[in-house]
């Protein structure tokens, strides 16, 4: 191993801690400090044509000195490798940290964000772009401190910082529309679009533009992008097919059509159905209709005669069974109103939403509420995380978060004696290889509408926002206290022990054994291919050609205090998006 002498010269090397692209990441200790390092190793020869953009890499870093960009020690270059010898962020992926918190709260979302901005804004100081700027590309140290990472893409146009770029890169959900459309830009002001996706995503916890169909995603980055919803429901009111409705609207004439797409949207934007109704309905603001005048709440309600809508946000539902609730009369009025599905709906009627309603009560207007009947679907946009929600409390109790692994310490302090450290898998059949079952079916995305699929028919979700909840969440499934008499029956070594860490998720399960069975009799339905190594499932997912389209590690474990057992996850390549829902998918599908 000649290309390793020069290095182990000085490192110690430990195992692989990530893949980036064409490089292994792995942990290593520096013997003359005892300080822990990643090093990212590259071999030249399978780099080929990416071979430049280490080069532009190992560049900027050398230039960029900043307490929130991964600190470059060390470029050792040979034969046939190339080695970064990079600071060690044991803290894991701020993607990770989003997901394990669902989103994170505005307090939080700004405390990470400045150190975002504050990076960028350095590197744009010193004349780079980062151009793929992006949650999997910041790190946290073991204070918790972020570190931007992978500057493969970066740019620095010679000359002036107004150079305008040319090449198209980075990740297209993050990627500025000016970026994409092959335009000529500036890369600060692509990073300053990615900036802002990245805040969205911190404070949604789901990207705003996203669709599993590249072109569908370009044209919503592009604004291009009709609202599905809108459209549908101007179609049916106009009688139109919705590719003529589509491209009336795409005219974008300033006219009455115009409008009322607009404003429908921005309905649809505050959390309202996107209805329309029938041009006879009247706007008139009630107060000032004389009958109005004299009547109770209780009176309104009644009344069908008095249902004027008039109020900004009076709304309407297709449940005509509620008590108290009147049903317009009209058969015209009826027919009118449409079911976003394009037909014709049977009963119509009106209610009110939570705001209309206390203004109700405050005597002001004539409509006929229902208590807080928001209709869930409609919520396609961000909601600021309130301060404590029932779910949030119970991910609380499930995960504590904690800055770096236990394994991580260990390693560190082993490192200080200058042992090597070994990662023990040991346990049920430690050391022991076990294959999974190769599905000859390996369409990941397959994988994915399933998914979607399984989370709709489950609960009822909120179209555009996430998916499927936290991974906790999905743990609640597979919740079996069992006795501490049947863990006896568990092999001699136990699991590793690990801290509570944000990459852990935490079970009530006591038994480790029964959970790593029960995950690895999911795995082969969700088409993910595994090799059991004592109580680590390393898992990985190919497209229809066979390549690899995923690689990710879960591992069973004990935590303390609750003495309960965990699950370690771990993504080493692919999607961080279509990770998540894989991975949220696996374990909401275990039943123990
Ligand atoms: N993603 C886009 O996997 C997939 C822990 C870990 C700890 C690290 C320090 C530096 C880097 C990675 C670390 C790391 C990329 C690093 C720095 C630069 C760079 C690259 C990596 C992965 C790559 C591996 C990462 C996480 C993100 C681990 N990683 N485990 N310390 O270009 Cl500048 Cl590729």
């Amino acid at each position: 191993m000649k290309d390793y002498d020069e290095l182990l010269k000085h490192y110690e090397l430990y195992e692989t801690i990530g893949t980036g692209g064409f490089a292994k990441v792995k942990l290593a200790c520096h013997i003359l400090t005892g300080e822990m390092v990643a090093i990212k190793i590259m071999d030249k020869n399978a780099l080929g044509s990416d071979l430049p953009r280490v080069k532009t890499e190992i560049d900027a870093l050398k230039n960029l000195r900043h307490q929130h960009i991964c600190q470059l020690y060390h470029v050792l270059e040979t034969a046939n490798k190339i080695f970064m010898v990079l600071e060690y962020c044991p803290g894991g992926e701020l993607f990770d940290y989003i997901i394990s918190q669902d989103r994170l709260s505005e307090e939080e979302a700004r405390v990470v964000f400045r150190q975002i901005l504050s990076a960028v804004a350095y590197v744009h100081s010193q004349g780079y772009a980062h151009r793929d700027l992006k949650p999997e590309n910041l790190l946290f140290d073991e204070y918790h401190r972020l570190k931007l990472i992978d500057f493969g893409l970066c740019a620095k146009p010679k000359g002036n910082k107004d150079y305008h770029l040319q090449t198209c890169c980075g990740s297209l959900a993050y990627a500025a529309p000016e970026l994409i459309q092959g335009k000529s830009y500036l890369g600060s002001e692509a990073d300053v679009w990615s900036m802002g996706i990245l805040l969205y995503v911190l404070m949604c916890g789901y990207l705003p533009f996203d669709d599993d169909n590249v072109m569908a995603l370009y044209k919503k980055i592009m604004f291009i992008h009709l609202d599905d919803d809108c459209v549908t429901e101007l179609s049916v009111h106009h009688r139109n097919n919705r590719q003529t409705m589509e491209n009336l609207i795409s005219l974008w004439q300033y006219d009455h059509l115009t409008a009322t797409y607009l404003l429908l949207l921005a309905k649809k934007v505050r959390g309202k159905p996107v209805r329309l109704r029938h041009p006879s309905f009247s706007c008139t603001y009630a107060s000032t209709t004389p009958k109005s005048k004299n009547l109770s709440l209780e009176d309104m309600i009644m009344s069908d005669e008095h249902c004027v809508a008039g109020l900004a946000d009076c709304e309407w539902c297709e449940d005509g069974s509620s008590t108290g609730v009147a049903t317009p009369q009209t058969p015209q009025f009826t027919k009118h109103w449409t079911e976003s599905n394009g037909l014709e709906s049977k009963s119509l009627t009106p209610v009110l939403c939570r705001e209309s309603a206390n203004k109700l009560k405050n005597k002001e207007n004539v409509c006929t509420p229902k208590p807080a009947a928001r209709n869930e679907e409609y919520f396609a946009y961000p909601e600021p995380k309130t301060p404590v929600s029932k779910s949030q409390h119970k991910r609380e109790i499930l995960t504590t978060p904690n800055h770096y692994s236990a394994s991580s310490k260990v390693a560190r302090n082993q490192c200080l004696k200058g042992t090597p450290v070994k990662t023990p898998a040991n346990a049920a059949g430690a050391d022991k290889l076990t294959t999974g079952v190769i599905s000859p079916e390996r369409r990941c995305r397959s994988v994915e509408l399933d998914l979607h699929q399984a989370h709709m028919e489950d609960t009822p979700r909120r179209k555009g926002t996430k998916v499927f909840g936290s991974l906790e969440r999905g743990l609640d499934k597979v919740i079996t206290v069992l006795t501490r008499s049947k863990r006896k029956g568990s092999t001699k070594d136990g699991p590793r022990r690990l801290k509570p860490h944000y990459n852990v998720t935490t079970t009530r399960l006591v038994n480790p054994d029964q959970l790593l069975s029960e995950i690895m009799a999911v795995l082969p339905k969700k088409h993910v291919d595994f090799v059991q190594k004592g109580y680590t499932l390393k898992c990985q997912t190919q497209s229809d050609f066979g390549k690899v389209t995923m690689q990710f590690e879960l591992e069973v474990c004990q935590l303390q205090k609750p003495d309960v057992v965990g699950i370690r996850r771990q993504r080493l390549k692919g999607d961080a998006w279509v990770y998540k829902r894989l991975v949220e998918d696996i374990l909401s599908s275990c039943k123990v």
